[in-house]
Parts: C-alpha cells; structure tokens; sequence
C-alpha cells in the first residue's frame, strides 16, 4: 500500500476536527441568498458547496490547493492528483511510492474490451468510455465492503481505492477505444513502467514526437479540475452522496461532460475552426471572422470555445495550451486561426449585451493542437478531457467521503410559489 493512505489519514483528523469547529462555531452564517432569477438560471453564483481541491476565481482562473495553474505547468498528473487528495505535492519519496502504486493498478479486465467490441461502429467513444467504466462495477472495493458492513469513519479508503483503480486503468481504456473505434490496429497494452502520461502517449501510438508526450502531460494537468459546481463535478457529488460507489458515480458525471456546452466544445471549436478555414481558403482576415462570428450567432450556434459560467477573463488554461502551440508549432495554420480568432472574436462578443465573458476557454485551443500532432477524430477529444478530469472528480469524492458529506437533498418549489413570491 503506497504512502497515499497515510499521508490521508493524517490530513483527514484535521480536516475533520476543522470542519466540526466551523459548523459548531459558524453553522449559521449565511454564504448566498438565493434570487428568483438564480433559481431559474442555472443556480449561477449560488455558493451552497464545499471544494478543497481546486478554486476558479472568476478574475484568476484555476488554482488547485492554492497553486495557479501557471505553477503546475510543469508538473505531472501524479503529482497534481497527490496534491488535490492531500493539499501539498508530494516529497520525491512520496511520489515514487504513489507513482508505483498507481502503475500496478494498470490492468483492465478482459470483459470490458469483450463489452467494447459488441458495441455498434458508429457508437460516440464517450459512450463507449462510460459503458467500460459502468460495467466495472463490480470492481469496486467500496461496493463490496459496504455489503459487508464497514464503519461511516473510514468508508473514504474503500473509496480511495476506487479512485487510484480508476485512475490507473482509464489511460488504458481510453486509449484502447480510440485504436479499436478508429482502426489503429490492435490495443496496445499498458507498460506498467511507465507513468500516467507517458503510458496514455505509448498506448494511443499516434505519433512518436517527444513534444506530444508533453503535450499529454500537460493536457493531463490542465483539465484536472475545475471546482465544485460545473456539471461533471455536481453530477459526481450528488450521484455519490447516495453512497453509490465512484463506478456508477463517475460514469453518470461524464455523461454530463459529454454535453456541447461543457466538455463537448473542444470537439465543436475545431469544427468550426476548420470550417472557417475550408470556407476562406486558409487563414480568415479580420473581417473575414467578423462576418462568420455575426452569422454563427445569427443562425442560433454559440461561438464554440468561447464565454464562460465562472471566469470574466481568458482562460489560464487557453493560455498555456496557446503558449505551448507558439513554442512548438507557430506557423500552423489551424494553430494561426485560433490565434487571429482570438485577436478578433472578443472584441465581437462584447458587442453583445448579453455575453458576460466575452473571452476564450480552454476548448478554444486544445482541439486545434492534438488536431496537429494527428490526433484527428474529434469525436475522441472528450475523452481525453474526461481521462484528465477523472483527478479531480474522484479527488472530490474521496474528500467528500472522508468528511461525511451527507446525501444531497435541496429543496425545491413550485412556480406556483414563486407566483406568489413575484405578486
Ligand atoms: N457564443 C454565443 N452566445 C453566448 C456565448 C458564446 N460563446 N457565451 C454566452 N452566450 C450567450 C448564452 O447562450 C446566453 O444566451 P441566452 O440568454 O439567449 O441563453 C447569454 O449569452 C448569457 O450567457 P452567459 O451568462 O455569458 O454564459 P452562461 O453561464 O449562460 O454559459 C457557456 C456559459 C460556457 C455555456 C457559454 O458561454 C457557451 O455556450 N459557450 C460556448 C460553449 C463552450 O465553449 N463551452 C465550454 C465551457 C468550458 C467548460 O465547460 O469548462
């Protein structure tokens, strides 16, 4: 057993004896009030959740355990998945025993490439990565030691072992569905000496360029986590709340990442990326997105990898994948696009009232970058993002485990009651 289980339990008797102090001493303290509008507009602003791993200030973007993302550029997703569970990054000891527990965790049970393979061709591949990990169910540690009986305190380490099995096979799927779904040949099998990154690169066999093995790394790093209230996280906190093990709770988060709004749009920016570029014969001029941005949103579309619920400025993420295309490939006219389109499409999205960030996220650029090193079937982008956010969203569920966090059960109300609230 790696030294994740130690170093928790220390953290968890203080994280525990604080929490206890603050709901005994502040319990009821007010965080948000609620408006008709926010009932009725995606709870936006609402504060009525606890996340420790990661905060996104709106004028700051991501910061996981109080480090930028600028700060964590250069780190591994088993460093950064260390740091979210247990709120420092890991001494070089500890890392190698997390690291090498992580890599005996590797191997996926034949029956889920057996499920894969009877699933129809033209099935999307984030379909085909929730069904793997669903049908994984009957792994999970948790699941079988609540049958067993297993005491409230320390349910948190059944599911952490959830959480480390997953992480350590979801490369391996993920990778095995997109040789399998785009004929790539045969699966490539997990090589338990290598780490996250490194092994999800070896196992793709897209390209062999060192460049797109730190591409990876820092995809990996970068999607990790993104708070407690976007879809795939609330999803994973309310469908785990019910002590539904991380199998059934992960699948139904990303369900929810699935979607064109939230994980979706890297694979929609590119589209509408390359569209541009069929349709101008390269590279647009200013003008040229000027005139496509007014009839993307006249024809009811969003502009795909731009705005969001949270930030008001550009997204750190964008920056650092931007930051990464102009070191390794600036002259690439996809790359060249999505660099005009950020000089142009925000100065256009302010021109509407409505748009409240007016700024591009992440999505605007990842597409653009694995599209370069051959990466090229955008139906499989989410799932890439999904392999990355995995970190975070069982991160959460660990913690939230750990400190007891009881079922979710908001209220709701009637139209009929806000009729009577309105006059
Ligand atoms: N293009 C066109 N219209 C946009 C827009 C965009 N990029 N961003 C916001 N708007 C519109 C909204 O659709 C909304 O219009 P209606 O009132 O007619 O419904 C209005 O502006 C207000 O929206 P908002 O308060 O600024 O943003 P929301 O919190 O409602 O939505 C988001 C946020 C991300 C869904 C939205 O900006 C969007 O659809 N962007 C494009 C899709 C995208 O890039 N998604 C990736 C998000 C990243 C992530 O999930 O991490």
């Amino acid at each position: 057993m790696s030294i994740i289980f130690d170093r928790m339990s220390e953290r968890i008797e203080e994280w525990r004896m604080e929490d206890w102090q603050l709901k005994s001493k502040g319990g009821n303290k007010v965080l948000s009030e609620v408006t008709v509008a926010q009932a009725y507009g995606g709870m936006r602003g609402v504060r009525a959740l606890i996340c420790d791993t990661s905060r996104v200030p709106q004028d700051k973007g991501l910061i996981v355990r109080g480090m930028p993302l600028a700060e964590l550029v250069d780190k591994t997703p088993e460093e950064v998945y260390f740091l979210m569970l247990t709120g420092d990054l890991p001494t070089k000891d500890e890392l190698k025993s997390f690291t090498d527990d992580i890599k005996a965790r590797k191997n996926v049970p034949a029956y889920v490439w057996d499920l894969l393979r009877a699933m129809p061709r033209d099935t999307h591949p984030m379909v085909m990565l929730n069904s793997a990990i669903l049908i994984m169910h009957k792994e999970s540690v948790f699941a079988d030691e609540y049958d067993r009986g297993i005491k409230k305190d320390d349910q948190w380490k059944s599911t952490l072992e959830d959480a480390l099995n997953l992480v350590a096979k979801l490369p391996a799927i993920a990778a095995g569905i997109y040789r399998m779904k785009f004929n790539k040949g045969e699966i490539i099998p997990p090589d338990s000496s290598m780490d996250l990154a490194g092994d999800y690169f070896h196992m793709l066999g897209v390209s062999d360029v060192p460049d797109f093995k730190d591409l990876i790394r820092l995809y990996l790093v970068a999607h990790c986590d993104h708070e407690g209230g976007n879809v795939s996280a609330l999803a994973t906190q309310v469908i785990s709340s019910s002590l539904a093990d991380l199998y059934y709770s992960l699948s139904g988060a990303f369900n929810g990442l699935a979607g064109p709004l939230h994980g979706l749009a890297n694979q929609e920016s590119l589209k509408w990326v390359l569209e541009i570029m069929e349709k101008y014969g390269g590279t647009p001029t200013n003008n040229q997105i000027k005139e496509i941005v007014a009839k993307t949103m006249e024809s009811g579309k969003v502009i795909p990898g731009y705005g969001h619920a949270v930030l008001r400025i550009t997204d750190p993420r964008f920056d650092a994948f931007l930051n990464f295309g102009k070191k390794h490939f600036p002259n690439d006219p996809v790359f060249l696009t999505v660099s005009r389109l950020y000089e142009v499409v925000p100065e256009e999205l302010k021109k509407i009232e409505k748009i409240k960030n007016p700024w591009p996220n992440v999505d605007a650029v990842t597409g653009a970058i694995l599209y370069y090193y051959g990466l090229k079937e955008f139906s499989y982008y989410t799932v890439m993002f999904a392999v990355s956010r995995s970190l975070g969203l069982t991160a959460q569920t660990v913690i939230n485990r750990a400190m007891l966090t009881p079922l979710f059960r908001p209220k709701s109300v009637s139209t009929q009651y806000i009729r009577d609230i309105v006059g």
